[in-house]
Formats: structure tokens, sequence, C-alpha cells
């Protein structure tokens, strides 16, 4: 009987927190929706707001793959604004990440490029060198905000030649509700129930 009462109690907020701390997907861009082009400006969430970008495909990875160079062909470096405010709650904890690659094209590949990333205030200026031939890289950011907020994305490209950028792609930002007190003061009970369980048996 105690061990039933004890396994209910150290059950139920695994019960109360499953549906709700279902992780939810924001927003979610792996470019497959783009057709491939130079100064390709027609993206579905994105703004070419400097410079160009191309929208490009194989370079060595699977052909079906496409993602931004983020050096277009016009002799400059492109910047991609989201089309989209985000909105984030301190109601949620936030996760937001993307794919980053070398140019994968020859030349001063002892010298990095850059990609500048900012997320309104939340963000700014986070600038990510990789050298020519290096392999995708996923970047993570884990954050939650005091108040309600909303901010667009930006990625800026710079280097040594504007023709050649680093590559984006999986650009995605995902949700999980924080947490209610009432839940972790239940999570909290079965911890020591937990702690009582194991003092029980040891006796
Ligand atoms: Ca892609
Ligand atoms: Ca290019």
């Amino acid at each position: 009987m105690k061990i039933l009462l004890s396994l209910i109690v150290m059950l139920l907020p695994v019960f109360l927190l499953s549906p709700s701390m279902a992780e939810q997907i924001n927003f979610l861009d792996d470019f497959q929706q783009e057709i491939t082009g130079l100064n390709y400006t027609n993206f579905a969430n994105w703004n070419v707001t400097k410079g160009s970008v191309d929208s490009y495909y194989g370079l060595g990875f699977d052909r079906s793959n496409i993602f931004v160079d983020m050096g277009g062909t016009t002799g400059q470096f492109g910047t991609l604004t989201s089309k989209q405010a985000f909105n984030f709650s301190p109601d949620y904890i936030y996760k937001f990440s993307f794919d980053l690659a070398g140019s994968q094209r020859f030349t001063w590949d002892e010298i990095p490029s850059t990609v500048t990333m900012s997320l309104g205030n939340i963000y700014q200026n986070q600038s990510f060198y990789l050298l020519a031939y290096d392999p995708w890289q996923t970047f993570t950011y884990v954050f939650t905000v005091n108040s309600p907020i909303s901010a667009n994305l930006v990625f800026e490209g710079s280097g040594i030649n504007p023709n050649v950028g680093l590559l984006l792609d999986n650009v995605r930002i995902t949700s999980t509700p924080v947490p209610e007190p009432a839940l972790m003061v239940l999570l909290g009970i079965s911890m020591a129930s937990i702690v009582g369980l194991k003092r029980w048996w040891k006796q």
C-alpha cells in the first residue's frame, strides 16, 4: 500500500507535466520550399535587406538539400531579415537554432568567413566564423524573456570574397511552457516521496 501510494505521488506530476510540456514548433525554415537561383529574393520567410544571397544546392552535400549562400553574385554579402517579427512571452522557454557550413568553395581556406546573427534585443551581433570546408554545424540558443517582446531575426554574411559566403539552413524556433509553480511543488513532493521510499526500503 505504501509503495502504491508513493508511486502514485511520484507519477502524478509526470502525467500532469507531459501534455503541457510538449515542445511546440514556432518557426521552421529548411528552405526546401524555395527554388534555387543566384541573387534570389523570393524567399517565403525572409527579405533580402542588404546585398544579395543565393538559393543554392549541391556543393558536395545531398543535392536535394536547398540552403542559402550568404554571399550572392553581385559583389556584396547579403543580409536576410525575417518577414515576421516573432513574439516571445515570459510563459515559455525558447530554443532557437540554425545550421551553418563553410562556403565549400576554393581559396583563402585559412581565413574564416562570418555570419552575424541578431534577434531583436535578445541577441545582438552574435558572430560565427567558419573556414571554407567546415561541415554543417548546428548553433543552439535557449532563452527566456522577462516581458513580452517581439523580434525580427537577422543573418548577415561577411568575409573576404563577397560572392562566396557561409551557408545557412534549418532555422528553427521552438518553445516549451515554463513549468507552473503548482507543478513545481508537486515535483518537489514527488522527489520527497522518492527519498521517503528509499528510506522505507532500507529499513
Ligand atoms: Ca535545406
Ligand atoms: Ca554566391
